[in-house]
């Protein structure tokens, strides 16, 4: 018997990938190569405390609220801890922003990387078992390394950024970043304690028959999204899926194709989801794949923040999909 057939090959392993591509980042090779495994394993230590989240008391609210006023889980604040410890340890990192928290963390003035990160997005779904993930965006600082933080350093658009990603903790958990040269997938082996590439060159369709609407608020949608989802279901084609967890409702769309939108209601105007650190970082992806995501009107990626905990309408999918979107007014 052939011998592949019996020892079938996994993929490379993260580690091994992120240095055989070093050479592509812009920076001093090392530093990003020090960044995603810091991440990479905070995600481990997570990923681990989410599977086993029934089992100990860390399910359900803390009975505190982050910087949004949202009910924190305990898994937010457990989440927020273990990438904060892992990005301090690291050493390459001078402040985070993270929903977590009402302002950034100064973390180390000698760093060269800010880093933005919604650690556990879509918590709430934790108690049911839905999936959920951990999304991040890195940045270069602007300001001399040493130097205290400056607003340039926080403030900067989604455009900016030398690499993003997310981690979804599913039905398996997958890794998937893009430093600007595409965007690849790697899944998690929790026997070996390894991510492997699992999802080479992922490309989003370039068209689809998903959407991904919560239409509970579509009373006070704008025109346009109205518009744009009875097209949808005029045409008879197309199929709604909404988990309620970003992470995985964008992910589902990057391999089969699809758009989300949260467009603003009467409760949330701007939006529900966040510019810093959920929207940049899946934006920066879903080019990277051949993909759109705009606010309705303008390029996410082209958006100025003025403030950490910004929110912005959110349509982000097959690049045809979110242009038809964007025709209607
Ligand atoms: P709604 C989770 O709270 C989250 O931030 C995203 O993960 C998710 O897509 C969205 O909000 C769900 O919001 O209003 O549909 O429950």
């Amino acid at each position: 018997m052939e011998q592949s057939r019996i020892a079938h090959s996994i993929g490379i392993a993260l580690d091994r990938f992120i240095k055989n591509n070093q050479g592509q980042f812009q920076y001093a090779s090392g530093e990003l190569s020090q960044l995603l495994r810091d991440i990479a394993l905070a995600s481990k230590v997570v990923n681990r405390e989410v599977n086993k989240a029934g089992l100990i008391d860390i399910m359900g609210a803390l009975g505190s609220q982050n910087s949004a006023g949202d009910d924190q889980q305990k898994l937010d604040v457990l989440a927020n801890i273990r990438f904060t410890r892992a990005l301090t340890k690291g050493g390459e990192v001078c402040a985070l922003i993270s929903e977590e928290t009402e302002s950034y963390v100064d973390l180390n003035n000698k760093g060269k990387y800010v880093i933005a990160i919604d650690p556990l997005d879509g918590s709430s779904n934790i108690d049911v078992n839905v999936s959920i993930g951990t999304i991040f965006s890195i940045y270069r600082r602007k300001s001399p390394e040493g130097t205290p933080i400056r607003d340039e350093d926080i403030l900067q658009k989604g455009s900016e950024q030398v690499a993003a990603g997310y981690i979804l903790y599913g039905s398996s958990t997958m890794l998937v970043y893009t430093t600007g040269h595409g965007v690849n997938g790697f899944t998690y082996e929790p026997t070996l304690g390894e991510y492997f590439l699992s999802h080479p060159d992922q490309k989003m369709p370039e068209d689809g028959k998903i959407f991904s609407v919560n239409e509970g608020p579509a009373a006070s949608f704008p025109a346009s999204v109205e518009k744009y989802l009875q097209y949808c279901k005029k045409d008879g084609s197309y199929t709604a899926r909404y988990i309620g967890s970003l992470v995985a409702d964008f992910h589902r769309n990057m391999l089969k194709g699809g758009i989300y939108i949260y467009p603003g209601t009467a409760k949330n105007p701007q939006g529900k989801l966040r510019l810093m650190y959920e929207c940049n970082a899946l934006s920066f992806i879903a080019e990277q794949a051949g993909g759109l995501a705009s606010d309705g009107k303008n390029r996410i990626l082209d958006i100025q923040p003025k403030a950490l905990h910004q929110r912005t309408p959110f349509y982000v999918g097959s690049k045809k999909m979110v242009e038809k979107a964007k025709s209607f007014d």
